[in-house]
């Protein structure tokens, strides 16, 4: 014989649970599609009318989110050029090791290419020596006061939904000593804004590297 499924054996009160229910999965769509845009690379907001004159200099990176693999590991300086032809460049420093512990300064050089957008550009990036990665990304600047603070975002790769599956950034300060009280507040909403808020760790300067 075969179970018919009548639904006299269900609760009398599973109208209220089924109503309940759709409330709540009607909430979390509505929640999941706000955190879903806010995290879609592409709506990730940049600085408007970024100025590459002015971002010129000397960066202390004191704190970054890594990406998946080798990455630099702490003393991370970086310094910006805007040169004759109006393309910027850059040279990074920081600590490394390479297979597994061998501890060393990677001298890295790098050319920003301008895009559409004058706050997003490609980084071109090989290290000075030949053993040193080598690469292409995306080299984002969300905001910057350029006296201050500014907060760098990259993402390598994205998932199907436009999020980012794996990305880095880092937060410089013109101060080695670090962020002012006053910046660290922008720089938690930015954080947030990249959907890395609690991915980032702080970045040390104990002279290694200088
Ligand atoms: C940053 C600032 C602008 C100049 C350059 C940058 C990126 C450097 C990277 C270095 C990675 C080095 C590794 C070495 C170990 O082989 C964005 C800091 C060049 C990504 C992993």
């Amino acid at each position: 014989m075969r179970y018919q499924h009548t639904g006299a054996d269900l609760e009398p009160d599973t109208g209220t649970v089924d109503s309940n229910m759709l409330r709540f999965f009607m909430a979390f769509c509505v929640l999941a599609t706000g955190w879903a845009q806010e995290c879609v690379v592409d709506q990730i907001p940049v600085k408007e009318g970024f100025d590459k004159y002015r971002f010129q200099g000397t960066w202390y990176a004191v704190a970054k989110k890594d990406p998946v693999g080798l990455f630099l590991l702490d003393n991370v300086v970086a310094s910006y050029k805007v040169e004759d032809d109006g393309k910027m460049t850059a040279t990074a420093v920081g600590r490394v090791i390479i297979l597994n512990n061998w501890e060393t300064c990677a001298n890295m050089f790098g050319s920003l290419e301008d895009t559409s957008d004058p706050a997003k550009f490609k980084l071109r990036y090989w290290g000075a020596a030949a053993y040193l990665q080598s690469g292409y990304d995306d080299h984002w600047i969300i905001d910057t006061d350029y006296d201050n603070y500014a907060i760098h975002y990259s993402c390598r790769a994205l998932d199907a939904d436009g999020t980012c599956l794996d990305g880095y950034s880092f937060i410089f300060s013109r101060h080695p000593t670090g962020l002012r009280p006053e910046d660290q507040k922008i720089v938690t909403q930015k954080k947030q804004e990249m959907c890395f808020l609690g991915k980032y760790r702080r970045v040390a300067h104990n002279g290694f590297c200088a």
